[in-house]
């Protein structure tokens, strides 16, 4: 079956463009804040010459802009895309603009605070540290949009489920349904942070904030968050890659079971974060824990579907051997440019995911928690599989929505590559220095990388000079990219001003189409994943609120008083 072809009109092509090209250019302002990281931490610049300001403030907007704005508009423009495309619908461009224009405003709201300094809380925006009222004003809106467009998406699927009685949802449409399930869930405890909590305190409404509940709300968004960056990933794992390498997915059901799990096991677990906090029972930790082992089950399970579907592949190019067909893959084939962003991403992904699970084993945690190894485990999972299936995915549909040929396809192709040995290199010195004690979130460049100062560590040195150089490949793999990204939207051509988009993707057949009709509905692991939560985390609310009085007045990182 050859790919069809659909049209987006000229409203919702329109928007779908500049909700990609917008986060693209703030990501390139994050990406820019991780390269002066790793500068201020070997202590080669101690103030950002263009941005001004210092090593938090560069690290606030690094996390935030590259975290949470990029990921959530592109989340939501492939949602856009392919749930339209999958079920042959219109999107309501009405719907579909004001949630555009809702993250959009959030998002430079947000941004223009951070640079005013005002909003010097790092991504996870913990208190004690207090931003000004627009920061979470903007963060707000930002969320508010995406429950908007992907409440947009619900009326399509109805009809279609009408419409074709007994027929299987496409992988694509269950894949960003899960998304966005998990999204919304995850999402209310940060809008009861915001709303309730750190809002009032910085507006000055209330004098103190109880720091640990607000911690507590923080990582039953933070975790499921991870999985709200990782999922749109494995659609475009599952529904694209075994057709680029020239083959089937293995199993239509393992998609399908996948996702289903993420739905029951993202959110019960975020405890593993605050493995080392007060307040909150050894035996809930150990209860989140348990999860967490369970939420790694589907990401395995994906390890053996796509090795699997990937070797089918090779094994249809004429491969016999055991391990032959790795060597059949399309690696290098200007063409097929989107095939490496996806197949390393995936290979990065083995030593990320192995990481995560030495950090939820609570004894190894206590080595590494608080330590550069942290950032070593996140930039091999958000930074390394979602970043480059992102930046993949983005070329591509900001190709298809203009219509345009890619430009630079040679340069495309090989970004993905130069990005990956950077970030190898960078995260081994973050990884091992971690081990070695040396700290996340701590301007290095001042006291331990400073021969001058009585802090100094000669031996985490070395370590903190290969992140330098990981961190400056990396920076140079993204303006690669951005050189072909930026060279596709100003190309002359597409198919002119007044036109939609016609768009299409490399949709894969599945090798076993299994029936799993147990695996066709939503709603009882919807309704099991709010029991689980229900039972991991009222002991754990219950706990903190027990075991703390009072609360905390506000401070920044620039000032060692309380700011009122
Ligand atoms: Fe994590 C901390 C545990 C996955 C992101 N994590 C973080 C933080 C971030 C993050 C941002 O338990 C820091 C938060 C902060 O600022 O404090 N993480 C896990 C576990 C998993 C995991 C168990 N994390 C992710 C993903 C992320 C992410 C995904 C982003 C997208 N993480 C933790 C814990 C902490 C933590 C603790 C707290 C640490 C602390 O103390 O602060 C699992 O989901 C991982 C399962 C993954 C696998 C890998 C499967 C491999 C695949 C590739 C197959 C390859 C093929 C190619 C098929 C089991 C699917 C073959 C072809 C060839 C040609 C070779």
């Amino acid at each position: 079956m050859s790919d069809y072809i659909f049209r987006f009109n000229k409203s919702n092509k329109y928007l779908n463009a500049t909700l990609l090209i917008i986060p693209m250019v703030l990501l390139f302002i994050g990406i820019y804040g991780g390269l002066m990281q790793t500068l201020f931490r070997a202590g080669i610049v101690t103030s950002d010459p263009f941005v001004g300001g210092d090593y938090y403030k560069g690290l606030t907007f690094h996390g935030v802009l590259n975290a949470i704005v990029f990921t959530t508009f592109f989340a939501v423009v492939l949602g856009n895309a392919l749930i339209p495309y999958s079920l042959k619908k219109e999107l309501n461009s009405r719907i579909a603009w004001i949630s555009g224009i809702l993250m959009l405003v959030g998002s430079v709201l947000a941004a223009i605070v951070i640079f005013m300094g005002e909003a010097t809380v790092l991504y996870t925006f913990y208190p004690p540290m207090m931003a000004h009222p627009l920061f979470y004003i903007g963060l707000t809106l930002l969320v508010v949009g995406s429950w908007v467009a992907s409440a947009n998406w619900i009326p399509m699927y109805l009809q279609w489920r009408r419409e074709n009685p007994g027929k299987k949802t496409p992988l694509a449409v269950v894949g960003m349904f899960t998304t966005f399930i998990i999204w919304f869930i995850a999402t209310l405890a940060v809008a009861v942070e915001i709303l309730f909590m750190l809002l009032p305190w910085s507006l000055g409404l209330v004098d103190e904030i109880n720091v640990m509940l607000a911690r507590t709300l923080f990582w039953f968004f933070g975790h499921p968050l991870v999985y709200f960056w990782l999922l749109p990933a494995y659609v475009m794992y599952y529904v694209f890659m075994p057709k680029m390498a020239g083959g089937k997915l293995y199993s239509d059901m393992a998609g399908r079971l996948v996702f289903m799990l993420f739905i029951l096991f993202s959110i019960p677990v975020g405890t593993h974060h605050q493995y080392m906090d007060p307040a909150i029972g050894a035996q809930w930790k150990f209860l989140h824990g348990i999860f967490t082992f369970a939420v790694a089950l589907p990401s395995l399970i994906t390890a053996f579907t796509l090795a699997a579907s990937l070797e089918h592949a090779g094994r249809q190019k004429g491969s016999t051997g055991l391990f032959s067909w790795m060597g059949k893959l399309p690696y290098f084939k200007k063409e097929n440019w989107f095939f490496p962003y996806l197949i390393l991403g995936l290979i990065i992904f083995i030593f990320g995911g192995i990481g995560g699970i030495i950090n939820a084993s609570y004894q190894m945690n206590t080595v590494v928690h608080n330590t550069a190894w942290v950032p070593g485990h996140f930039h091999l999972t958000v930074a390394g599989p979602v970043l480059l299936a992102f930046l993949g995915g983005s070329l591509y549909l900001i190709g298809q929505f203009l219509n345009k040929e890619i430009r630079l396809k040679g340069w495309a192709m090989i970004s993905p590559y130069v990005y990956t040995i950077g970030l190898f290199i960078m995260s081994y010195g973050l990884k091992i220095g971690g081990l070695q004690g040396m700290p996340r979130r701590t301007n290095t460049g001042l006291s331990y990388a400073n021969p001058d100062s009585i802090l100094y560590q000669p031996d985490w040195i070395a370590y903190i000079d290969l992140s330098v150089i990981g961190g400056v490949i990396m920076f140079i793999g993204i303006v690669i990219y951005l050189a072909s990204f930026f060279a596709t939207v100003f190309a002359k051509g597409g198919n002119g001003e007044g036109e939609g988009a016609d768009v299409t993707f490399p949709i894969s057949e599945p090798l076993h189409d299994e029936k799993a009709s147990w695996l066709r509905n939503f709603k009882p692991f919807i309704i099991i994943a709010i029991i689980l939560i229900i039972l991991s985390y009222t002991p754990v609310i219950y706990d903190v609120l027990q075991a703390t009085y009072g609360g905390s007045p506000p401070f920044s990182p620039e000032s060692p008083v309380p700011l009122r």
